[in-house]
């Protein structure tokens, strides 16, 4: 079974927690009271994945990380090994979309991963979802909240972790091939 590591990282307070437990079906934990994220908090669960033929379990481990710029020293940590990355915004904050480019920057282009490796999500909390162009023309966006969109929500993480599959069978295919040859 394929194991992927994704990091979910954004501004403060962006929604990137209630968004990691409404993934990993955490429902036991409230989503009224804001509890800043100290450091990271890692959710593992299994998973059903598309992989074009039929279904696959794939295990996910979700790294739901402090958007607090203090733990900025551990980013190469979170970012370590990563397969894909969820950038996390308010869709209602522009400091928090024009932190969107630099997080691309560093989790995703830097280390190499392709746009397909990465998710941005636009909070609306308890808004209504607003129209947004994605921050990263490449990278597709989920706009709305996890009360209000939750369909939607969980296509496109099912999408993003079909893109992931598909990424890490390729590699496993290369390797096999260099192995034989
Ligand atoms: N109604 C609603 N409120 C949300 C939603 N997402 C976030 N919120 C609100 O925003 C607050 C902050 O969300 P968190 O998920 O804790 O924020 P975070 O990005 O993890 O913040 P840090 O851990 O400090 O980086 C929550 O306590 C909720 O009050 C949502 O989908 N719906
Ligand atoms: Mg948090």
């Amino acid at each position: 079974m394929f194991k992927a590591k994704v990091v979910v990282v954004g501004s403060p307070e962006s929604g990137k927690s209630v968004l990691s437990n409404f993934l990993g079906d955490q429902t036991d934990i409230s989503q009224s009271r804001y509890h800043p994220t100290v450091g990271v908090r890692v959710l593992e669960f299994e998973t059903p994945v598309d992989n074009g033929r039929t279904f696959t379990n794939m295990d996910i481990e979700l790294w739901d990380c402090s958007g607090n710029e203090n733990y900025e020293g551990c980013w190469p940590a979170m970012a370590y090994k990563a397969d894909g990355v969820v950038i996390a915004c308010d869709a209602y904050k522009s400091s928090d979309l024009q932190a969107v480019e630099n997080l691309y920057s560093y989790f995703v282009a830097n280390r190499g991963l392709k746009p397909t490796q990465c998710l941005i999500y636009a909070s609306c909390k308890n808004k209504e979802a607003k129209t947004l162009k994605s921050p990263v023309a490449s990278v597709p966006i989920m706009i709305g909240s996890t009360d209000k969109n939750s369909e939607d929500l969980r296509d496109a993480f099912k999408k993003f972790l079909q893109r992931i599959y598909g990424k890490l069978a390729d590699s496993r295919d290369k390797e096999e091939l260099q192995m034989m040859s």
